[in-house]
């Protein structure tokens, strides 16, 4: 089994649905164990920030699945949340699921670039991550912590 971290974010229709149901839908797939969720935080829309906020949280999977059939069964998880890829890079979407970090693996596939190479300047990434792993080490970036630290989360607010 391998620890997988994701990251999930939604800015469009019922946001915490399409959350908490993406995480109901992980804890379903074969060989996969939702092991840690953090809480969800409302932040700024950051890169395009002309669009609504979003919601943002983060689970740890301790899974069998191998990195690509992880990544395939995370993509079928957004279409079934009707994410439709046509809007622009960075646009609205109803969910969005992000592969951050594998323990031991590395890839350099546009398919998939494990770890995920902008983890260390989204606060909306690493507030939910440093929930779930305050001291995880992301190879060639940082200490999830002192990463957030370096960051200015204002704007950000974990949900009741
Ligand atoms: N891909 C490669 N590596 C990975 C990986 N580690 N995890 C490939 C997931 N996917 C990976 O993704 C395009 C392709 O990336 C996938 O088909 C996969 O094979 P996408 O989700 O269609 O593209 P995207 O999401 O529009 O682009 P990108 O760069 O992933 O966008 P981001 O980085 O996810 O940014 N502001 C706030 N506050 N909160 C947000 O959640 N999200 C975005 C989207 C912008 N601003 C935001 C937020
Ligand atoms: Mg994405």
């Amino acid at each position: 089994m391998t620890i997988a971290y994701v990251a999930l974010g939604s800015n469009l229709g019922d946001s915490r649905r399409y959350l908490t149901e993406a995480i109901d839908a992980m804890e379903r797939l074969p060989q996969t164990r939702v092991d840690g969720r953090s809480r969800i935080y409302r932040t700024p829309p950051w890169g395009v920030v002309d669009q609504p906020p979003f919601l943002n949280a983060a689970v740890r999977l301790d899974t069998a699945l191998a990195p690509a059939e992880l990544l395939d069964a995370l993509l079928g998880i957004e279409r079934a949340a009707g994410r439709v890829r046509e809007g622009e890079r960075w646009g609205p979407r109803t969910l969005d699921l992000d592969l951050l970090h594998m323990d031991g693996v590395r890839s350099d596939d546009l398919r998939l670039t494990l770890p995920h190479p902008r983890i260390a300047e989204r606060a909306f990434v690493l507030l939910p991550l440093n929930d779930l792993a305050p001291d995880l080490e992301i190879p060639g970036q940082g200490h999830v912590a002192a990463m957030l630290a370096a960051l200015d989360p204002s704007g950000c607010e974990a949900l009741p």
